[in-house]
């Protein structure tokens, strides 16, 4: 039987803003997928955005749900998860939101492993202000703020996750839409910060400027450029030039989870007051 997405979209949000040939619908849809596999009642779900095209996800969807300000959805997702830490807490957040005006809050959220799922969809630029480049757009792309071809070096967001000490971190794309499915299930499974970041195509303000002749073309290449990471593994470096692993990069179980450290020590002292009283 086709999966009912129907069941937990907000029909009167609709029609959603994103252009013909983005992928931020196909990963919507292995979102709703994850956490119907997860069988999650949707009251115990908060999803936090900042502000860009992938931020307004949310608003679609019939969750708790919190549209927040540009870079800062991981500080109210903080807060949401410290007050009612039995909720699972999700962020959706764009590259330029979570690793640009966000990057702070990314890399603290991450220092501290609280248990919050971050999902960054990375298409390589500012989509919804037009085509500014951001951290992660490749060097020697074109983006409206870099005319001649980026002269960066940009960021590659698992790596820049594990090091600042998120517990799991991982890759997918829109294009791999099934092992996304799994990915995100894993990573909401996972006690502790995890980070997924998903590859998203944006035709309109990436696509068309840098040689992508369709949204289709923009998938071949996600479909040519990413590989299992067991895959990917096994290559000699000539042979990785042009390629990046995809799948959980990264785990670490067992690691404190800032709540339970929290409330832990907050258990602690009234235990110490109360026997002084
Ligand atoms: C404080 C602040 N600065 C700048 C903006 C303008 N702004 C809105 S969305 C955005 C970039 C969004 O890019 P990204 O996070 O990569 O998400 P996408 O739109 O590509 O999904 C910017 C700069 C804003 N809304 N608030
Ligand atoms: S501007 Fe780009 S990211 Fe935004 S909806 Fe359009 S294709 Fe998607």
């Amino acid at each position: 039987m086709a999966f009912n997405y129907d069941q937990y979209i907000r029909g009167g949000k609709l029609p959603h803003i994103w252009c013909p040939g983005c992928t931020y619908g196909i990963v919507f849809k292995s979102l709703l997928r994850a956490v119907d596999t997860l069988k999650l009642n949707r009251d115990d779900i908060a999803l936090v955005s900042g502000i860009g095209c992938a931020s307004r996800l949310p608003g679609y969807v019939d969750f708790n749900t919190l549209h927040t300000t540009h870079g800062r959805a991981l500080g109210f997702a903080t807060g949401i998860k410290m007050a009612k830490p039995d909720k699972h807490v999700l962020v959706v957040s764009g590259d330029g939101d979570a690793t640009a005006i966000g990057g702070n809050h990314f890399i603290h959220a991450c220092r501290r492993n609280i248990d919050i799922t971050l999902l960054v969809f990375n298409n390589y630029i500012y989509g919804m202000t037009g085509g500014q480049y951001s951290p992660t757009t490749p060097s020697g792309h074109l983006a409206t703020t870099m005319p001649y071809g980026n002269i960066d070096p940009s960021f590659n967001i698992p790596e820049l996750a594990k090091g600042a000490g998120a517990s799991f971190v991982a890759r997918g794309t829109a294009y791999h839409a099934a092992g996304l499915d799994k990915l995100i299930i894993e990573a909401m499974q996972h006690k502790g910060l995890s980070v997924v970041e998903i590859m998203n195509a944006c035709p309109t303000t990436h696509g068309r400027r840098n040689k992508f002749k369709s949204p289709t073309d923009m998938l071949l290449w996600m479909k040519d450029t990413f590989l299992p990471a067991v895959a990917f593994d096994k290559l000699p470096p000539e042979k990785t030039v042009g390629k990046l692993p995809m799948g959980v990069l990264y785990k670490k179980e067992g690691l404190p989870e800032y709540c339970e450290t929290y409330y832990g020590l907050v258990a602690r002292l009234k235990k110490q007051r109360e026997g002084r009283a």
